[in-house]
């Protein structure tokens, strides 16, 4: 009896340190996500929740990136899960993640090529 309360008051407590360790990160990911999420309403110029290729080229233009249609249609297609050819914002998500890595680079490079 005794080694059963035992054994569940250790998984408890491991059960709350998930838990907070859980809430900590999602702390930390809502900050991230805030951000993006003003990046995302600031590519977003008809505000009808998704990234149309022709808004990624004007904004990436605006920033100084010289991209055509063609390079952001496919920057959109790489993150496209629901294939409706526009970033929603968990596209969009995905997106500047990539973005930051080398995947995107090699694949704008290989475009512009
Ligand atoms: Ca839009
Ligand atoms: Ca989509």
């Amino acid at each position: 009896m005794m080694k059963t309360i035992d054994t569940n008051s250790d998984i408890f407590i491991k059960l709350e340190e998930f838990a907070g360790f859980c809430r900590a990160n999602a702390g930390e990911e809502g900050e991230g996500t805030k951000e993006l999420r003003e990046a995302f309403e600031m590519y977003d110029l008809n505000n009808n929740g998704l990234i149309s290729a022709s808004e990624l080229q004007q904004i990436l233009t605006r920033l100084g990136e010289s991209c055509t249609v063609e390079d952001c249609v496919k920057m959109i297609k790489s993150v496209d899960s629901d294939g409706d050819g526009c970033a929603n914002f968990d596209e969009f998500k995905k997106m500047m993640m990539v973005g930051g890595g080398e995947g995107a680079s090699d694949g704008v490079g290989s475009v512009a090529i």
